[in-house]
């Protein structure tokens, strides 16, 4: 047997010291048909493991094209990244309308009911690259690209539906503060330091996103559990040419939900791919991922009405003052074939909306119209970007653009100019179907200037405090004062807690406490006097989550000897109801109780508790016994506790909880109360937490 085994290896090792020119054998061998390899120029490659040498032991020789095509495209392999956004994850799908607004406008896309139309997503963080990680506090972008029948639509908003600030002029200014800082190049992908918190401590009109960004929001549990917002209003124009405000809302089927900010950060180690991977396994078993497509119209006067200007992307309407009205949805079903070529090279524009649609007056939003072209120019090389599959539209188009970097098209005919006579099927203007802009009349003064209407940065992140529960309000608290205690410049910290003092005083003291501030800053003087909104309940996550097990996930501890007829039960209610479940053991397979080899998912070193929603333990009190001994199996608990899961421990189990210093409450429960478990897994153990954690 020995010998047997031995042979070949031996063997292989042999033939991988003989020196292979051309015409080598590679070592693998599979199955299959395998096209001939060739170089980009067509030229079948004869051996792709060595490079031509002069000699066996001489050097390499410039002759060799084989080897310096693929290393010149090698070096080549990566684009600029996004100045921000840089970090993301897409998905295919379709946008289907349920309500047409034929009355409001002429756009296709939301007058034509039933229709299904492709579009390609893409979620993002904002302040880290590319490489960075998927769970640290961030606003969180939210791209949708229509391919419809009157060109490519692109919803480009976030989660979150106010911005930092009400002019583009801010914008670079905004982004280099929140980046790594210059000098260091730290911290990565985090709003955590200094820069950031001088920057928007002197825009008293970022004080609303701040106060959205330090929210249990800018955590969100899943991309699936997110809501979007286009932020900015725009204009839906009718065959009359009347124009209505409409603000686009994406509303997650799943409902929303957020991570702990501590579980967010064990995540980082977890798994950098909490997201990505949340995402791409959801389509790849066929759960697809569903938001409702949301509108609120308004029109001039009612626009008139409100305490606030809606051009100002600083405010938000609540839904209780203008309803949202669900007119559609989007279901995202086909994960990419290729994360560089689609979901690296996707173009979004604010700018491509379709006739029917229009822009407003939101400085921000006009700021942006030019800022997405001009950095794909730089981003994707050259004028041509459109042509890449992902970005073309899936309607013919035409026009009389030509050449420039890596024209992938190749125009026929003499005719490249318009006016023209020569050609009978040039492309012309077509007035009728042409997109057509709102007949606005403007007859303002010239200037720098921001409109008294934009001075009130206070009463509205006030109103949004207010709309949070209680645990939001102390999340948010708690979140202000950890990034705070990143911040090392004393002043800046100061300066934060003077804004919060006006958003809300309780909030003021209570972060001053939170930092062990001796005394209270004094307030800022507000450039407008602030107001107390009624609150909108409607922004409250916890207050508003569904009461569903789908898109959660609830990992089993099981060891040698775990009785598998308790396993199945809980797993397949909690699949029956939607969830995910994964196993988890010591090693990658175990033998349950009956001598049966039971295969795992996922180690209990690599798979902390942090990844899913809700644990159970079946283990018997031996194997519990040793693990008790385990930091990674103590902490999978006492995470588990910490981040407020439910947990189904079997007896045994609960020599483990005591070695983790955890006294069992309403949320822990006997994996025998299938039906018990599973309620209290849809949700956290709200009130577990002041028992766990000091918040403030
Ligand atoms: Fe962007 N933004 N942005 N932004 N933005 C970009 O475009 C910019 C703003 C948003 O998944 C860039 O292709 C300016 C608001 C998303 O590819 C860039 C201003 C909102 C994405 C750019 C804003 C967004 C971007 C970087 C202020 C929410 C990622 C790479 C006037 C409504 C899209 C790129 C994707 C990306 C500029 C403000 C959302 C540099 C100048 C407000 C979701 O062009």
């Amino acid at each position: 047997m020995a010998t047997k085994k031995t042979a070949p290896a031996k063997k292989a090792a042999t033939k991988a010291k003989t020196p292979r020119g051309n015409g080598g054998e590679p070592q693998y061998q599979s199955g299959g048909t395998h096209p001939t390899m060739t170089t980009a120029q067509g030229i079948p490659v004869p051996d792709n493991q060595n490079s031509l040498r002069s000699s066996p032991r001489g050097p390499t020789l410039l002759e060799d094209f084989i080897l310096r095509e693929k290393i010149t495209h090698f070096d080549h392999e990566r684009i600029p990244e996004r100045i921000v956004h840089a970090r993301g994850s897409a998905a295919h799908g379709y946008f289907e309308l349920t309500k047409s607004l034929s009355k409001f406008t002429t756009a296709k896309i939301l007058t034509e009911v039933g229709e299904k139309t492709p579009l390609f997503t893409r979620f993002s963080t904002v302040a880290g690259g590319a490489g960075s990680v998927d769970t640290p506090r961030d606003i969180r972008g939210f791209a949708v690209k229509v391919y419809t029948k009157e060109g490519n639509w692109d919803i480009v908003g976030n989660n979150a539906p106010v911005f930092f600030i009400q002019d583009a002029m801010k914008f670079p200014d905004l982004v280099h503060a929140v980046k790594m800082e210059p000098d260091r190049g730290f911290p990565q992908a985090a709003s955590a330091h200094d820069t950031f918190w001088d920057f928007v401590s002197l825009m008293p009109e970022s004080m609303h996103a701040v106060m959205w960004a330090m929210s249990d929001r800018a955590i969100p549990r899943s991309l699936r559990m997110m809501e979007g917002f286009g932020i900015h209003s725009f204009r839906l124009l009718n065959a009359k040419g009347e124009s209505t405000f409409v603000k686009f809302h994406w509303r997650p089927k799943l409902g929303m939900q957020s991570t702990i900010w501590d579980e967010a950060v064990k995540l980082q180690a977890a798994d950098n791919d909490f997201h990505r991977r949340d995402l791409f396994e959801a389509i790849d078993r066929g759960d697809y991922p569903e938001w409702e497509f949301g509108v609120q119209l308004f029109t001039q006067e009612q626009a008139d009405k409100l305490p606030f200007d809606h051009l100002d992307p600083t405010k938000l309407i609540p839904e209780e003052l203008i309803p949202v009205q669900i007119i559609g949805r989007m279901v995202l079903d086909r994960n990419p074939d290729n994360l560089f070529a689609e979901t690296e090279q996707v173009a979004f524009c604010p700018a491509n909306i379709v006739p029917g649609v229009d822009f407003s007056n939101d400085p921000l939003l006009q700021g942006r119209l030019f800022s997405y072209l001009d950095t794909q120019l730089s981003r994707l090389g050259g004028p041509n970007f459109h042509q890449i599959p992902i970005n073309a539209p899936k309607c013919p188009f035409a026009n009389h653009q030509r050449d420039g970097h890596m024209q992938m098209e190749v125009p026929k005919g003499r005719v490249n100019y318009e006016p023209s006579s020569l050609e009978d099927d040039s492309p012309r203007a077509n007035a009728k179907q042409g997109f057509r802009s709102f007949a606005q009349q403007d007859d303002g003064v010239k200037g720098r200037v921001r409109a008294e209407s934009f001075a009130d940065h206070y009463s509205m992140p006030r109103m949004y405090f207010h709309s949070l529960n209680e645990t939001e309000q102390a999340h948010l608290a708690s979140a202000v004062v950890f990034e705070l205690s990143k911040v090392g410049t004393p002043h800046v910290r100061e300066r934060v807690v003077a804004h919060m003092r006006n958003v809300d005083p309780d909030l003021g003291q209570r972060i001053a406490d939170g930092l062990g501030m001796a005394k209270l800053p004094p307030a800022i003087a507000p450039a407008a006097p602030i107001q107390d909104w009624e609150p909108s309940p409607a922004l409250s996550i916890i207050e508003n989550m569904k009461d569903t097990l789908q898109g959660r996930a609830i990992g089993i501890l099981v060891a040698d000897g775990s009785d598998m007829d308790s396993v199945n039960k809980i797993k397949i209610a909690a699949e029956k109801a939607g969830a995910s479940v994964k196993l988890v053991a010591p090693k990658l397979a175990i033998k349950a109780k009956g001598g049966a080899q039971v295969a795992i998912d996922g180690q209990l070193a690599g798979t902390p508790s942090t990844i899913f929603d809700a644990v159970a333990s079946i283990l018997m009190p031996e194997e519990a016994a040793k693990l008790a001994k385990e930091a990674a199996a103590v902490d999978w608990f006492r995470d588990a506790f910490g981040h407020l899961k439910a947990i189904a421990a079997c007896k045994g189990t609960q020599q483990i909880l005591q070695a983790g210093g955890i006294t069992p409450d309403g949320g822990v429960v006997d994996p025998k109360e299938v039906k018990e478990f599973l309620e209290l897994a849809k949700t956290r153990q709200w009130a577990r937490e002041p028992n766990v954690r000091t918040l403030c």
